[in-house]
């Protein structure tokens, strides 16, 4: 009953020109692909770009952060409102750069999805554990913290529209992905957590992605789990074909 939904997050990666280029060799990759919904997350410099490369086809378009205020004397910082004009659906927030490199805290995070939900924005909350956390045995509390300081102040339905992306820190960019038995435990875990603060059917309505070192070559593993509804993907969503390849085989 979950469309499958996958993710690009390019970082702080291409330029204009560059995501013209990407666009015009990943597009007719996936012109036909039906039942998942595609995402790219380009930099802020690039939306405007992509949100015209991607007119008249069904990938969408999301931010990698927004600021949690209304405009005003911000300096560096991007509103809602702006995101919406540049044609953003979806924005990714608490990603683990910005909460770990950036300093961003649960409630700064949860403040940002908040302002995300007003605009009409789909947040892709992102939630995980450092290694040193897991190894302490505090994965589930962890999550459990980032995740409902996260949500706080949504309704039951926001949430259900909502995306979280579980991404183990030790795993991202490092090549060494999540065990998908691992993964599945723990994803399910969060949803549990969903149905016990938001209701059951926010919990089996929210899509929960696994991201952190996804490939072609792991996609099917991640999809095959139950409570997995996709991925959000880095590394391996800057190349057409691998990211084609990812988009392809999670439906
Ligand atoms: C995790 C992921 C995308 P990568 O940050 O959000 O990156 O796939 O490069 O591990």
């Amino acid at each position: 009953m979950r469309t499958p939904v996958i993710a690009a997050n390019w970082k702080m990666n291409k330029t204009q020109a560059a995501a013209r280029q990407f666009l015009a060799d990943f597009l007719p990759r996936v012109a036909g692909l039906e039942g998942v919904e595609l995402i790219i997350c380009p930099p802020f410099t690039a939306l405007a770009a992509v949100a015209e490369g991607l007119r008249g086809s069904r990938v969408g378009l999301g931010a990698q952060n927004m600021s949690e205020k209304d405009p005003g004397a911000y300096t560096g910082e991007v509103a809602g409102e702006m995101l919406v004009e540049a044609g953003c659906r979806y924005v990714i927030l608490g990603h683990s750069e910005r909460r770990h490199i950036y300093g961003e805290t649960d409630q700064l995070v949860g403040a940002k999805v908040r302002t995300a939900v007003r605009h009409g924005l789909i947040p892709i909350l992102c939630i995980g554990e450092t290694l040193e956390e897991r190894e302490a045995g505090k994965t589930d509390a962890v999550n459990r913290r980032q995740l409902l300081a996260g949500l706080e102040g949504l309704t039951a339905g926001e949430v259900a529209g909502a995306i979280i992306a579980y991404e183990p820190v030790w795993a991202i960019g490092t090549g060494k992905n999540c065990d998908p038995g691992e993964a599945q435990r723990t994803i399910a875990a969060v949803r549990a957590m969903v149905a016990e603060a938001f209701g059951a059917d926010a919990a089996a309505r929210v899509r929960i992605q696994y991201g952190g070192s996804v490939k072609p070559g792991n996609i099917g593993s991640y999809m095959a789990q139950p409570d997995i509804d996709g991925a959000l993907v880095g590394g391996a969503s800057l190349d057409p074909a691998s990211f084609a390849e990812i988009c392809a085989a999670a439906r």
